[in-house]
């Protein structure tokens, strides 16, 4: 048996260590480890309700506003005033989300993952003015490229001029990222981090040179989404075919949905929304998701044994760091008692079986270009091609919303906070289902409680020794060169984990207030 440890992976959002081990060249076993403690959401309890739409969202600087939505979607139904959200406080969260949502899927794939499929020192023939280039250009130069950008030799299959040609897509990626944050800051104030969203609405008024501003940027995305970023996508399809067969998972998915549509109101089982929530078998049969199946397993992670397999609703974090068979920060969140991949590639397929028209055309003829089947989409490639085909959906519809939107008509409901109340708030962010649990006492909150998609994803074993996806997803890939395992990272990235978001607890306040100066 070898052994192969990546500390960190680098290129992902936090800190994340991977152990795998191989036999005969093949991975038998894998860890997956949350290395940062967090403890950001700690200062939640005893602290007015309100304050866990501004709080929550400083556990992740990338999917604040995922956070954000889940959190005032759970203060919404705790006030009981979900059924109440003014068309234009409709309109604007789903434009503010799905504009952090274009701008993190670019993200994903230009500056985190692409660069795994591009040879990179090529960028030294590159003859583009933009500082990032020039500084890698002087990298490169230097030899100093290998710490800073991991290189794993001897699998790159573009002609210099595709690379070159990717490499200046990464460029204008980041301008297309800023016009998406700009989009953001139109209607949120700000980017990241944004006051906008909150219980029974929203915060901004639209007006017509804001919703103009707003649609002048989303049509630059669109354009580079159905230009840039898909073809980007079908060539690196072509040229590595093979990541449509490496990186399976667990082949089971779970998605919440996003972006509520016309007339939706209540709570979320009630909820009509452009991405369809669900789960899927591995024999592609969906089923309707019961939020009540949910339950977290710490017998891998530090904390106390006492506190597993507990629904999130009486969640309970008891940190025990130095117990000898936990590996991880985080928790292990189980469907049904299965693990469940969540993110793009779920809420892809959720839709598709749902019969969603719109995602149903793109898919099929997605699917016939790449010349795959379904079942390919559990897959590095999948993973990567879902993430773009639901940029797209998102990106066609947003226009919608935004003339949807009536200036001087309401973009908020008043309410009171309740004494006493339970809520739930679940969404998908970019990376997949995101569940926010809250229980008020005397107008206070008791109990917080996040299930985030990192946390689905990078889990670590459960009570009855399962993998989480990531470890299932390694678990059986050939690995041509122990010394350059380019195959892992590449099944690694392909989730776009973030252990920031994946490690988020909350524990028993003071404790650990003190042992780890949070807060
Ligand atoms: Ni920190 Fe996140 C998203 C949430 S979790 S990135 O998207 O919620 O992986
Ligand atoms: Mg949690």
């Amino acid at each position: 048996m070898s052994r192969i440890l990546f500390d960190p992976v680098t290129r992902i959002e936090g800190h994340l260590k991977l152990e795998a081990c191989l036999e005969n060249g093949v991975v038998k076993e894998a860890r997956s480890t949350g290395t940062l403690f967090r403890g950001i959401e700690l200062i939640l309890q005893g602290r007015d309700p309100r304050d866990a739409q501004h709080i929550t969202q400083r556990i992740c600087g990338v999917c604040p506003t995922s956070h954000a939505m889940a959190a005032t979607l759970t203060l919404d139904s705790a006030f009981g005033i979900a059924d109440k959200i003014p068309e234009n406080g409709r309109l604007l969260r789903n434009l503010i989300l799905g504009a952090a949502h274009l701008s993190d899927h670019i993200l994903h794939f230009y500056h985190l993952a692409a660069l795994d499929f591009i040879d990179i020192t090529r960028a030294s023939a590159y003859d583009g003015e933009e500082a990032t280039l020039k500084s890698l250009k002087s990298l490169i130069a230097r030899g100093e490229v290998g710490p800073f950008f991991p290189r794993y030799e001897g699998d790159y299959r573009f002609s210099a001029e595709v690379d070159l040609e990717l490499i200046g897509h990464y460029v204008q990626a980041l301008r297309i990222r800023r016009k998406a944050q700009e989009m953001m800051a139109i209607f949120a104030g700000k980017a990241p981090h944004n006051p906008a969203i909150v219980p029974g609405g929203v915060t901004e008024m639209p007006t017509a040179d804001k919703i103009v501003s707003f649609l002048s940027r989303l049509n630059e995305i669109r354009d580079f989404i159905d230009n840039t970023y898909l073809p980007d996508v079908f060539t690196i399809a072509e040229a590595y075919g093979d990541y449509f067969e490496t990186g399976r998972g667990c082949c089971r998915l779970l998605a919440f949905g996003n972006y509520d549509l016309e007339g939706t109101n209540g709570d979320y089982l009630e909820r009509n929304r452009l991405m369809k929530p669900g789960t899927v078998s591995p024999e592609l049969s969906l089923r309707p998701v019961d939020p009540g199946k949910i339950a977290e397993y710490v017998a891998n992670s530090w904390y106390e044994d006492s506190t597993t397999g507990l629904h999130p609703s009486r969640g309970r974090t008891e940190i025990s760091e130095n117990r000898a068979v936990g590996y991880s920060w985080v928790k292990a969140p189980r469907y049904e008692g299965e693990p469940y991949e969540v993110g793009p590639l779920a809420r892809l397929l959720t839709s598709y079986l749902s019969g969603q028209p719109e995602v149903k055309t793109l898919v099929d003829s997605a699917l016939s270009v790449a010349g795959i089947g379904l079942k390919e989409l559990f897959s590095v490639l999948g993973r990567h091609l879902a993430r773009a085909l639901c940029s797209k959906v998102l990106a066609d519809r947003m226009g919608d919303w935004l003339l949807g939107l009536k200036p001087g008509e309401a973009v908020c409901v008043s309410y009171e906070v309740p004494e006493e109340a339970k809520g739930m708030g679940l969404v998908d962010g970019a990376r997949g289902a995101l569940g926010h649990w809250i229980e008020i006492r005397n107008k206070r909150i008791s109990r917080y409680q996040c299930v985030v998609p990192s946390t689905w994803n990078m889990s670590p074993k459960d009570d009855l020794g399962q993998p989480g996806p990531l470890e299932q997803a390694l678990i059986g890939t050939k690995v041509r060169d122990e010394g350059n395992p380019f195959e892992l990272v590449r099944i690694v990235r392909s989730f776009d984990p973030c252990l920031a978001c994946a490690v988020h607890v909350m524990a028993p306040r003071g404790r650990t207030l003190a042992k780890f100066r949070v807060g």
